[in-house]
């Protein structure tokens, strides 16, 4: 993409409204615009965001066996009647009157929905176990929406719904979701921590949230600093196994993590002193089991292979999709800008001419531009008549992870610039060497 073409409104003030840094960032990135309190609309560079960030999920749902597909965002009322949670729900319910008078409502999560699916087509224990998972808008009207996309009322989520004979097997689905979800997260640049939380409206005893560490998270959470030291790499983990789910599961949970709702001081007490820690973290996602509460309110039974009729087991399962922009924003950012990890990045790499015009220049960087979209990569060229501060502030503040500047000067040595957004280090290289670099950077991701 030509920078001269793109839609990307960047600002040059701090917006006034913006009381973090990943919403002042995605404000001044041109990222995303306002268009009601919590609302937003997600211009070119922050909805290539998005679907990056959305495409890591379908690939990890999938890769544990889940099936995506797509519910409605408007929803009739009467499911919800008939699993009480109409009422329950409360004001955070957004309650539509369609022209015929009826009920209708703007769906805040699926379990309702997904059970009616379920039990319209499932009825025998062959058919299990089942997960199938959305990636859709969601609303609730969160009475202090704030922090951008970090609390909206419009929201995108993934919601996965698991569908099970027994409680075991519910349970193994559980701690398949936490596997899945580490990987996620992972892919993201993110430490996400499982922490034993509550499960307030979804229901249930059993519940983690997963929290980015930030001083800005909405949530108080008391850790073992040990828990930090937790990575799940690149494990090659067989989804169906329970045995490999479980010690996973055990790994990341049995240390103490858990948020104000479930804080036990007592226990807390038992972690080594100088490992105790209290802290802030943004929830990007969370898992539940809640067994039988939906299937039995909505009548959802399976044939067992026993003969009997039994209601079905079941869990579902969250992630943030628009929030993890502003969680990521927030742990990766400096004063310039921010810095997007190789994963979601929405470029690959900048492209900087230092003189726009000069024959030469242009030319390399033509000739990069072409060799880089060959490799399979999205490069985002600077190519406007500006001075070379201003690029460089137009990127930094864009935050791509690369950035390869051509000058006349280096030309006539033979070299251009390679500069990582993390570190600031530059390196002089011919252009052939700083595309191959950057492209085993991707690589090898
Ligand atoms: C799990 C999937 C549920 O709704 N039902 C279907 C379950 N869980 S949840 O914890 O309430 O939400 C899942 C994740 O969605 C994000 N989230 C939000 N993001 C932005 N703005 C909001 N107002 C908002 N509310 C929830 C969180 O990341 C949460 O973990």
């Amino acid at each position: 993409m030509r920078l001269s073409r793109y839609f990307l409104p960047v600002l040059k003030e701090n917006p006034s409204e913006a009381q973090i840094v990943s919403h002042r960032l995605m404000l001044r990135a041109g990222m995303i615009k306002q268009s009601s309190a919590g609302i937003y609309s997600w211009l070119p560079l922050g909805f290539k965001v998005l679907r990056k960030i959305e495409d890591i999920v379908h690939e990890e749902q999938q890769r544990a066996g889940h099936m995506p597909m797509l519910m409605p965002t408007i929803q009739s009322a009467d499911l919800w009647h008939e699993s009480g949670r109409y009422d329950a729900f409360g004001a955070e319910m957004l309650r539509i009157k369609d022209r015929h008078d009826r009920e209708m409502l703007f769906t805040p999560t699926a379990e309702e929905l997904i059970t009616d699916i379920f039990r319209a087509h499932v009825g025998s224990y062959k058919d299990l176990p089942l997960t199938m998972y959305q990636i859709q808008w969601k609303f609730r009207d969160e009475i202090r929406p704030r922090f951008g996309v970090m609390r909206g009322r419009e929201f995108y989520m993934k919601d996965g719904y698991n569908f099970d004979l027994t409680k075991e097997d519910a349970l193994h689905a559980y701690n398949r979701h936490l596997v899945s979800y580490l990987r996620t997260y992972e892919r993201m640049g993110l430490q996400a921590i499982p922490m034993r939380a509550d499960s307030g409206a979804i229901g249930g005893d059993d519940t983690h949230e997963f929290l980015v560490l930030a001083d800005t998270g909405e949530s108080e959470v008391f850790y073992d600093s040990a828990v930090t030291d937790l990575t799940f790499g690149d494990r090659d983990i067989d989804y169906d196994d329970h045995a490999q789910c479980a010690a996973v599961m055990e790994e990341f949970t049995n240390l103490y993590a858990r948020t104000d709702e479930t804080h036990d001081a007592a226990l807390f007490e038992q972690v080594p002193e100088d490992r105790r820690r209290i802290a802030r973290g943004i929830e990007v996602g969370q898992i539940f089991y809640f067994g039988t509460k939906y299937s039995e309110a909505l009548n959802a039974v399976v044939q067992g292979p026993d003969g009997k009729q039994s209601p079905v087991h079941m869990g579902s399962h969250g992630i943030g999709v628009s929030r993890l922009l502003g969680a990521i924003i927030e742990a990766s950012h400096d004063d310039k800008g921010i810095i997007w990890p190789e994963g979601v990045t929405p470029f690959h790499c900048g492209i900087v001419n230092l003189k726009q015009g000069d024959e030469e220049a242009d030319a390399a960087c033509d000739a990069l531009y072409a060799s880089l979209t060959a490799l399979g990569l999205e490069p985002l060229y600077d190519d406007r008549k500006e001075r070379a501060g201003g690029k460089f502030a137009t990127m930094d503040l864009i935050g791509l992870p690369w950035r390869i500047t051509v000058g006349p000067r280096g030309l006539k040595n033979g070299v251009v610039e390679l500069t990582s957004r993390r570190t600031g280090e530059s390196i002089e290289m011919p252009p052939e060497d700083a595309v191959r670099k950057v492209a085993d950077i991707y690589a090898n991701l």
